[in-house]
């Protein structure tokens, strides 16, 4: 039964009981929980003093003994727990009706996802026989919890909705693209700041529209104030480095290149300056749209997103400043991921919406520096995916999950059908806890012919 709890509260978590119905069986009485918990606490057990005790292991509840979980009613609330002793131990919120499986081995874990439907202190346990009078017993306080304090750092995340103009059926030109390079810090999260580098202040940079023969001058400006050199390399750009070569500019410096747009596609740009994968996780990556002649077929909506990874020395969900860790970016594990910059960008900060009967198209793009995307838009398939950012042969068709390499681009499209929040994702889910989810809005009628609830929709999900 245990068993079976615990993977209805992670099939709750990764697909939503909308979808998944089983995570209902958990608490009978309670509403439905959604994909995305709305606040994760990590414990650990271990031994304190001759007891046993839980320990905060993450966040602001970190090195706390039975430390106080503070929620907000109607929150959807996933705790981690982790065997720091190596005895046998669960997770049991019996006024939830809440209990998880047994863990022996140390460092073994389990999660368990529940909503806290209820105003009030309970209390969170381990079930097993005697550990509770050992010490193994902490609080959950539901209800009247201040929001974590905004960051007022600068909002570096980028607006999906600026995808500049269509080129349309005109002949060759040419243009000018400035950037600048710039070192700024950035809201990361909720109560959390990172120093970012960028292109323009946003990340990604800004989203650069040409045509297929267009002649483009490139100027980039490194800010005065910057620690770095800087540069950019244009895998657009048939030259050296596509254009890195002649781009590395010191603090307050700027140079120039022009290239002609040879090949029609999506592809991502970048600096190039060493240690260059540091340079893109910080967030110098961007893309740019070499538009076939004759211009895309018209959409109703189109989107820029790109996924990347950030690399700290403090864990993802932790409120304050982190900093940049080149151990755990060798080792290619990243604490924060994200889509467009920050944790709140494509959830909170930036609203996609369409309308029901819209297309659809997604320009997306992998800034990384090292992770792959598989990546997917939940409740809705690909009509249509332009495979790497391959904008001369026909597209793929009814795709699910289509895989993005680092450095690399794909432009899906797809007509809606029904309202509701579907979310982006790299399938990769664990990635999600990570922080990479986007939101796509769906507003207009319902189309029961295509999607019929025979339960409420929960609202949140
Ligand atoms: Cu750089």
């Amino acid at each position: 039964m245990k068993t079976k709890l615990l993977r209805n509260a992670i099939a709750a978590v990764l697909f939503g009981s909308v979808v998944m119905g089983p995570a209902q069986a958990a608490h009978p009485d309670g509403e439905a929980v959604t994909y995305r918990p709305d606040v994760t606490f990590t414990l650990r057990t271990d031994i304190a003093d001759g007891r046993l005790v839980f320990v905060g292991d993450k966040g602001d509840i970190k090195g706390q003994i039975n430390p106080d979980l503070k929620v907000e009613e109607g929150a959807v609330v996933q705790i981690n727990l982790v065997n720091g002793d190596g005895a046998i131990h669960d997770l049991a919120l019996p006024e939830f009706g809440v209990d998880s499986d047994n863990i022996s081995g140390k460092n073994s874990s389990t999660t368990v996802v529940f909503r806290a439907d209820k105003n009030g202190e309970f209390k969170y346990i381990c079930s097993l026989p005697g550990h509770v009078a050992a010490g193994m017993i902490g609080k959950i306080i539901v209800g009247d919890v201040k929001p974590e304090p905004k960051s007022t750092a600068l909002d570096i995340s980028k607006n999906p909705m600026e995808v500049g103009t269509p080129v349309g059926k005109r002949g060759p030109q040419t243009h000018k693209v400035n950037l600048k390079t710039t070192e700024v810090i950035g809201q990361l999260g909720d109560g959390s700041t990172y120093k970012y580098w960028t292109f323009n202040n946003t990340v990604p940079g800004p989203f650069i529209r040409v045509r297929v023969g267009d002649t483009v001058t490139v100027d980039m400006a490194n800010d005065k104030d910057s620690s770095m050199i800087h540069s950019v390399d244009f895998h657009a750009v048939t030259g050296p480095g596509g254009g890195a070569a002649v781009t590395q500019a010191a603090p307050g410096t700027s140079k120039s290149f022009t290239f002609k747009a040879l090949n029609p596609g999506l592809y991502v740009y970048h600096c190039a300056t060493p240690s260059v994968a540091q340079h893109i996780s910080n967030g110098m990556y961007g893309m740019i749209l070499v538009e076939p002649e004759g211009g895309l077929p018209p959409v109703d909506r189109e989107f820029y997103v790109m996924q990347g990874e950030l690399y700290t020395a403090q864990r993802h969900g932790e409120t304050g400043h982190h900093e940049f860790s080149r151990e755990k970016m060798m080792d290619e594990k990243p604490e924060h991921m994200s889509f467009n910059g920050n944790m709140n960008a494509l959830t909170k900060t930036h609203r996609m919406e369409a309308k029901v009967g819209e297309t659809v198209r997604i320009f997306f793009g992998v800034g990384g520096p090292n992770a792959t995307s598989s990546f997917h838009v939940i409740g809705e398939i690909f009509d249509r995916v332009y495979n790497q950012g391959d904008l001369i042969s026909p597209p793929m068709q009814s795709v699910q999950t289509t895989t993005v390499p680092a450095g690399g681009a794909t432009m899906v499209e797809f007509k809606t059908e029904v309202p509701g929040k579907y979310i982006l994702v790299d399938h990769a889910l664990a990635r999600v806890e990570k922080g990479l989810a986007g939101l796509l809005h769906v507003v207009g009628d319902e189309n029961h012919d295509v999607f019929e609830a025979h339960s409420a929709v929960d609202p949140n999900h």
